[in-house]
């Protein structure tokens, strides 16, 4: 069977994922797609034969898309995951399932009234080899019980629309994420604070930043985030346990000796960092839909939980620094919890 898929949104990782699902995933089609940029919208959807639809309710409404891609601005995200549940199909939504709390719970609240899982998040670190071959070190204990993690969350630059609470929303919150999952353990508490700034950044911005968390289990996770580092594109994740460590791995290249120096390049972005994890994102995700079984990704769940947590940072930064409990509600047993 081939999933037709609607994409609302064929902005940059929108036509990213298009190419995705046409390209290198089998049983696939993109049949529709809408952007509130007609003429956007209709140039992309020409590319692979798709429909242009009006709107993100057209497309929903569709009876030729069986599942829905949601890749447009977040603030938007919920309206249409929202519509989505309401038709019964499944969808998958980029980051973040919501931008409030408040909406990722009436997400959460739609899915377990439909009665069973429809939302995947699209927080695609869990399907990296690297970080899949860390959970397996953790989970078969062979660096005994973890104490604390190391990571470092780089990008060479960010445009000047990029703002300080954006190293939380943006760009932290993919650590929050895949850091629940590697120590299948709940962040409790946030702490940001902010050293000496860099000169190479648009004023407004406070960059670097160091992140503190805590986990319901005490492991202390630390963060620096620096968006403009200059030279690359760097994702650093080390976790330290009782009788060992394990480090995420760098994406494999090429050494180069030349000129009396040996290196290797430095990827410049989060596409070509992760371009085999999205893969295996949307392969796993296609799977699933065509199997007619729920999504095994990220959840509406753990999209509420990211955004709890992110806005605890935010506090945090907004407060110099002081240390923020997570407001998080009990996870429901729909979700594997026990409220
Ligand atoms: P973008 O601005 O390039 O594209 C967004 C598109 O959505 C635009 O074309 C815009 O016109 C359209 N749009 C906005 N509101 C709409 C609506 N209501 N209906 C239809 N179209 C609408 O942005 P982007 O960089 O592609 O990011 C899109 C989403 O993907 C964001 O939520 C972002 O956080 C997420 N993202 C995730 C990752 C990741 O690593 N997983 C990386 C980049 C972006
Ligand atoms: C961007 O939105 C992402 O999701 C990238 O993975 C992250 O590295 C970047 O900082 C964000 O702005």
């Amino acid at each position: 069977m081939t999933v037709r898929v609607g994409v609302i949104g064929a902005g940059m990782i929108g036509q990213d994922h298009i190419r995705r699902l046409t390209e290198v995933v089998t049983g696939a089609a993109v049949t529709a797609v809408t952007d509130i940029d007609a003429a956007r919208a209709a140039e992309v959807a020409a590319r692979v034969g798709a429909a242009a639809l009006p709107t993100g309710a057209d497309l929903i409404a569709s009876p030729d898309v069986d599942a829905v891609l949601v890749t447009s601005w977040g603030p938007t995200h919920a309206e249409h995951v929202l519509n989505a549940i309401a038709a019964g199909k499944p969808v998958f939504c980029e980051k973040p399932l919501a931008t409030t709390a408040e909406d990722c719970l009436r997400v959460v609240d739609a899915e377990r009234a439909h009665g069973r899982r429809l939302v995947q998040v699209g927080f695609m670190r869990g399907f990296d080899p690297g970080y899949r071959q860390m959970k397996e070190v953790i989970a078969a204990g062979a660096i005994g019980t973890p104490l604390i993690v190391h990571c470092a969350h780089r990008n060479p630059t960010v445009p000047e629309s990029y703002t300080s609470v954006m190293a939380a929303q943006d760009t932290a919150v993919h650590e929050i994420d895949v850091l629940r999952w590697l120590l299948d353990d709940e962040i409790v508490t946030a702490q940001v604070i902010t050293p000496r700034a860099t000169g190479k950044r648009f004023a407004h911005l406070k960059d670097p930043q160091l992140m503190y968390f805590e986990t319901a289990s005490g492991v202390r996770i630390g963060l620096e985030v620096f968006v403009n580092c200059q030279y690359g594109y760097d994702i650093q994740c080390e976790t330290v346990g009782e009788e060992g460590l394990v480090r995420l791995p760098d994406p494999a290249a090429v050494g180069v000796r030349s000129a009396g120096r040996h290196g290797t390049a430095v990827l410049q972005d989060w596409k070509g960092r992760f371009a085999d994890a999205f893969d295996t994102e949307f392969r796993e995700w296609i799977n699933a839909v065509a199997a007619g079984a729920e999504p095994t990704g990220p959840s509406a769940w753990d999209g509420y939980a990211a955004t709890v947590i992110t806005d605890a940072a935010v506090r945090s930064l907004e407060t110099d620094g002081q240390v923020v409990t997570v407001d998080m509600k009990p996870r429901p047993a729909f979700y594997g919890g026990t409220a």
